[in-house]
């Protein structure tokens, strides 16, 4: 921007478009207006509404997934607190969120002041304090001569550490007259390696390989912050080694790549994968999360003993750790100098299971409507799994290279995915964008479908009318699993409120469903929900056979002192 007074809302602004976003998200209150002035004004980056605090977080946790990073605005308190659950999923998922929220006017900080949207105490640090457990730096700022700095470092730190990061502008600052941003590389560039510590590590780790018979790749979530995945198929390449993914690491290898061997997942592992990882004498774990979940009730797991574990800024190798490189920077260079094996994954590459079609009359099963979404997925569509039987249904599909699926499984707070979605078309408009959502998710965050209407992003939303919440039901059943049932299709003409473009249709066979995949993919102006009805207890077998081990862990009674 040409004008003469550059403002420290101007600076943040031109900060976030050196750093490669196009959008900011936000809320509007009376804390950041002022902010959301500066950022219209500065213009490096678009800037686009949620319909809350919430579902402002989550599509900024699905943009930073499409992009790299995002970045949101909201109002103090009673904004911001609203968003610590999506700030928490971009912790918990890896995800450099920066999150910035308008602050008290600096006169009324401690004044013994009572403000507004505040819980009627006097100290305003209380926000700062509680978001900073789920980021990796926070900052207030106090004077517009600081705030270059803080802004600064807030940005870094996330972008490095791939976290949120949280800046607080008090609403009498974001106009208030500030130097010009200097190189955006001081932000971008990487932490030098430790050369030394990493030469060690991948020294080690060729031992560790030359030292073993059966090796296997085993792919987890956090690779996702590579931002690339040819680190790893060289890798692979170069060990000749068979390739599986975790279920949270869905398409983060390339499925039609000869040494993929499918997901592991314990019981529920795909492709012969459960034998591979666990007759295994070498397992090298990239970025992986042995939850609860992802060990099946803690039944799976590679055997420490056999396991190279490269996480994002550690690696540990027979028992030593080396630290002071980025997981991509061992990657890499193991991919130069690991001993050089003929790249056969030891094992044929067995066909996937395919689901065989139904009538098209006949009602409408769970797998049909899974055989049918997987038939839409190209190489050149996100498919983004909501928490419940979606992420089974998304973890049994075949994937052509290029497709990618996006779930959250480490956080798993249902109604993520309809914000998160969004984010991710934001972020990557010439992508095809698919959800797949439960009813009982769907009520949590339904409202950000009006802003799909509203700025005409193509989603298309399979939405699971299964009257409940079966995932629940299957682990541990009660009352409170059973929900009201909406009219989920009819909501659509709610939302266009006769001015959008988007689809609300219904699919109770599977020739409805297959009219309606067709209408979905010729509306390029706005979303398409297909509503599939389908049985309460028609769900895939790997959500029972999961559900069951995770209930026992669950209700293993309190170890003895
Ligand atoms: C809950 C879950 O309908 O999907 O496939 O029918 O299970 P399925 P739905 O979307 O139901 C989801 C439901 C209630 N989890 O089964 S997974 C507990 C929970 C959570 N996150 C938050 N609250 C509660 N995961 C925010």
């Amino acid at each position: 921007m040409t004008t003469e007074k550059f403002t420290v809302g101007h600076y943040l602004s031109a900060r976030l478009g050196q750093i490669g976003l196009k959008d900011h998200l936000a809320v509007a209150g009376d804390f950041n207006l002022v902010l959301l002035d500066q950022l219209l004004e500065e213009g490096s980056t678009r800037q686009i509404y949620s319909c809350n605090e919430l579902n402002c977080g989550y599509t900024a946790e699905g943009y930073a997934r499409a992009n790299g990073a995002a970045a949101m605005i909201v109002t103090f308190n009673v904004g911001a607190l609203s968003a610590v659950n999506a700030i928490g999923s971009a912790y918990a998922e890896s995800l450099p969120v920066i999150f910035i929220s308008g602050g008290p006017n600096t006169n009324d900080q401690g004044s013994g002041h009572i403000l507004h949207h505040t819980i009627g105490t006097t100290n305003y640090g209380y926000q700062m304090e509680m978001v900073s457990h789920v980021t990796c730096a926070a900052e207030v700022i106090h004077s517009a001569e600081n705030a270059p700095a803080q802004i600064d470092h807030a940005i870094r730190t996330a972008l490095r550490l791939r976290k949120p990061a949280y800046i607080e502008i008090p609403c009498n600052l974001a106009a208030a007259p500030c130097v010009r941003p200097g190189p955006v590389s001081s932000l971008l560039a990487e932490a030098t390696p430790d050369r030394v510590s990493l030469d060690a590590a991948v020294k080690a780790a060729g031992e560790f390989l030359s030292a073993r018979e059966k090796v296997v790749i085993l792919v987890g979530s956090r690779v996702r912050t590579l931002g690339s995945l040819e680190p790893i198929v060289a890798l692979a390449e170069r060990v000749g080694c068979a390739v599986t993914v975790m279920g949270a690491a869905k398409s983060f290898f390339p499925e039609d790549h000869p040494l993929f061997r499918g997901v592991y997942w314990g019981e529920i592992s795909t492709m012969g994968a459960q034998e591979l990882v666990e007759s295994a004498d070498g397992v090298i774990c990239l970025a992986p999360i042995f939850n609860d979940y992802a060990t099946v009730g803690w039944q799976s797991r590679p055997k420490p003993e056999d396991t190279l574990l490269a996480d994002l800024n550690e690696v540990t190798v027979d028992g030593r750790s080396y630290a002071g490189f980025h997981l991509g920077a061992f990657v890499s260079a193991l991919a130069e100098s690991a001993p050089r094996r003929p790249a056969t994954g030891q094992t044929a590459k067995p066909a996937p299971d395919v689901i065989p079609a139904s009538k098209p009359d006949a009602a409408l099963t769970n797998d049909e409507m899974a055989r049918q979404i997987n038939a839409l997925v190209d190489g050149n569509t996100t498919l983004t799994a909501e928490t419940g039987d979606s992420w089974f249904n998304a973890v049994r599909m075949n994937l052509p290279g290029g497709a990618k699926v996006e779930s959250e499984m480490q956080w798993g707070s249902i109604g993520w995915s309809v914000p998160a979605a969004l984010g991710g078309a934001y972020a990557a408009p010439d992508r095809r964008h698919v959800l797949m959502v439960g009813d009982g998710s769907f009520q949590l965050t339904a409202q950000e479908v009006a802003q799909m209407v509203r700025y005409e992003v193509p989603v298309i939303i399979f939405l699971v009318n299964n009257r409940g919440y079966v995932i629940e039901i299957k682990i541990h059943d009660g009352p409170y699993n059973y929900i009201k049932n909406w009219d989920y299709a009819g909501l659509i003409d709610a939302f266009n409120a006769g001015e959008g473009h988007g689809l609300g249709l219904h699919a109770h066979n599977g020739a409805e469903l297959a009219e309606a995949i067709e209408k979905a993919k010729a509306n390029t102006r706005g979303p398409t929900l297909i509503e599939c009805h389908i049985g309460q207890t028609d769900c895939t077998d790997m959500l029972v056979r999961w559900g069951k081990k995770v209930a026992a862990a669950n209700s293993r009674p309190p170890a003895k002192a």
